[in-house]
């Protein structure tokens, strides 16, 4: 039972009770960051959801507040699911969510601020025309869910985008209305991926190199736009850059091959049904997103949660690549630092494994990069040209010439128990280095039932720059994002010995041909919402 209490974290949003998923309605509203969620009340495990809400004024401490919107319509009360908010001018605020209907059918609803002048939002009310919007023709009535966010079209009316899927073909409908109560269904979709199956949660952008964050209906010659979806098949968060056409009503993405579905995903770890939402107080955008738990279901009950929100991140266009987006936690969390240890220049040769005491490791934030020897790597072959895959390839423990390099946390002394997080540089067949970047739960724990997946992948590395990555550690969940957030991978982690004090962080080079210089600076991460005895509630 220690061990299930020290699962809890300490600087990662959760209920502090039973169930949660995704994040929905993110929004800046009159001096408050409001954060709803898929909240299940009554256990551990997924079942009749309505929308929890928290508010906070830096994302970082939370108030919890009462349930905002429960099953008590005909048209909800098999859930109160997935849904977004909208600000309107004159600051009207407007949520648009997923109804299960008694029948369970998915149709689309409406929801205002009971008392707009509350800047806590805590009581809400369904307008009486709902449900709004029903499954149209053609589509299922279990594939018809997740409005977005609304924006204006250049014709002066609200557009938004709701995710389905026509046989195996995931698509994104369209909608205008002037109201929110009556719809028009545009002619085909935004955008359909065959083969990608039902798109859940569907998100839609404008991101520019030149700016750090765009309010949603943005659009113009130096815009692209980021679509991205949930895909209920692979339960992972896919996204792609590309190009909107308003007029037309349809997002045509830069390279075919790396389309939503099939290409680049926000993280490479455990990371679903993410939503994303301008921040105008501080002109960012910010993606939140749903980590669910990856040990038993039976774990999960005696524990008494399940589920928490990945650390809020800003995602930008890298202005670098132009063709990735780079993902960041949000500075707000910097406030917890203390205790900064800084190991510099640390050599590491091929086959070294180097402690770094930086007191308790339940809690850290880390920054590390690494130097290669550039004589030796240019010397090195791989041979076969055989792409790499963290997944597949054996992990952390697995030696080649120009990898695995990083760093273990969460590791007992006798290393029973680690999490390594690492790059692994791999030759293609002209000779081209890639970097890979993954975190190895296969030796993170030694219970059984427990997910031991090695996650991670690719990461651009350019010319003249350093291989970097950030992990933030707290508790049963590793965040890592390499090279300032070009790839990240989140990970879940139950150790049973790797706890409180007999935890420790290492160095390591597995690499059997280059040694590598790593400088590395360690904080430790504040805040808790719980003491000893167990969870504290901090509202409402
Ligand atoms: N979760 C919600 C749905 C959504 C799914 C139900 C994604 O609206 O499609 O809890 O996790």
């Amino acid at each position: 039972n220690d061990m299930l209490s020290w699962q809890g974290p300490a600087f990662h949003f959760y209920p502090g009770k039973n169930w949660m998923n995704d994040p929905n309605g993110p929004v800046y509203y009159k001096g408050w960051y409001h954060l709803f969620y898929q909240y299940s009340p009554e256990a551990a495990v997924w079942g009749p959801i309505v929308w929890g809400h928290a508010v906070s004024k830096d994302m970082v401490h939370w108030r919890h507040l009462p349930i905002a919107m429960e099953r008590d319509q005909w048209y909800d009360v098999n859930g109160v699911w997935t849904g977004s908010a909208t600000i309107l001018p004159n600051n009207k605020l407007v949520v648009l969510y997923t109804g299960s209907t008694n029948e369970s059918v998915q149709v689309q609803n409406v929801a205002y601020p009971a008392n707009p002048s509350d800047p806590l939002l805590v009581s809400w009310v369904k307008d009486s025309a709902n449900p709004v919007l029903s499954p149209p023709h053609g589509i299922g009535y279990k594939d018809f869910r997740d409005p977005t966010t609304a924006w204006l079209t250049p014709q002066g009316k609200w557009r938004m985008v709701i995710g389905s899927k026509v046989n195996k073909t995931g698509i994104a409908l369209l909608y205008d209305t002037e109201d929110f109560i009556n719809y028009e269904l545009q002619i085909g979709w935004l955008h359909d991926v065959s083969g990608t199956g039902m798109w859940e949660c569907v998100d839609f952008y404008p991101v520019s190199k030149n700016e750090s964050g765009l309010d949603t209906g943005v659009y113009g010659p130096d815009v692209k736009h980021v679509l991205k979806a949930s895909m209920d098949d692979d339960r992972c968060d896919y996204y792609a850059i590309g190009t909107y056409n308003p007029v037309i009503g349809k997002w045509i993405p830069d390279d075919p091959k790396i389309d939503v579905g099939i290409g680049l995903r926000y993280d490479y770890g455990i990371y679903y049904a993410s939503k994303t939402f301008y921040d105008q107080h501080k002109k960012r955008r910010i993606l939140w997103s749903w980590i669910k738990e990856t040990d038993s279901e039976k774990t999960d009950i005696k524990r008494g949660w399940a589920s928490l929100m990945a650390v809020p991140r800003t995602v930008a266009l890298d202005p670098a690549t132009g063709s990735n987006l780079i993902q960041w936690p949000i500075e707000e969390f910097d406030k917890l630092r203390s205790n900064l240890k800084e190991f510099n220049e640390v050599r590491l040769e091929p086959g070294s494994l180097i402690p770094l005491n930086v007191g308790p490791t339940s809690q850290l934030d880390i920054l590390v990069e690494f130097e290669l020897d550039k004589k030796a790597s240019n010397k090195l072959s791989v041979g076969g040209g055989v792409p790499y895959n963290c997944a597949g390839h054996g992990g952390a423990g697995v030696r080649d010439a120009l990898g695995p390099f990083g760093l273990l946390v969460l590791a007992n002394k006798n290393l029973t128990e680690h999490t390594p997080a690492y790059f692994y540089i791999a030759k293609g067949k002209k000779g081209e280095l890639s970097t890979f970047f993954c975190i190895d739960q296969s030796r993170s724990s030694i219970a059984e039932d427990v997910d031991k997946s090695i996650y991670g992948s690719t990461v651009p590395v350019l010319k003249g720059e350093k291989l970097s990555m950030r992990i933030l550690v707290d508790h049963s969940i590793v965040e890592g994002y390499a090279q300032g957030g070009r790839t990240c991978v989140t990970s879940r982690v139950y150790p049973t010995e790797a706890i409180n004090g007999d935890a420790q962080v290492f160095l390591f080079n597995n690499a059997t041909n280059v040694t590598v210089v790593a400088t590395a600076k360690i904080w430790q991460m504040g805040l808790s919402s719980r003491n000893e005895s167990g969870w504290v509630w901090l509202g409402p």
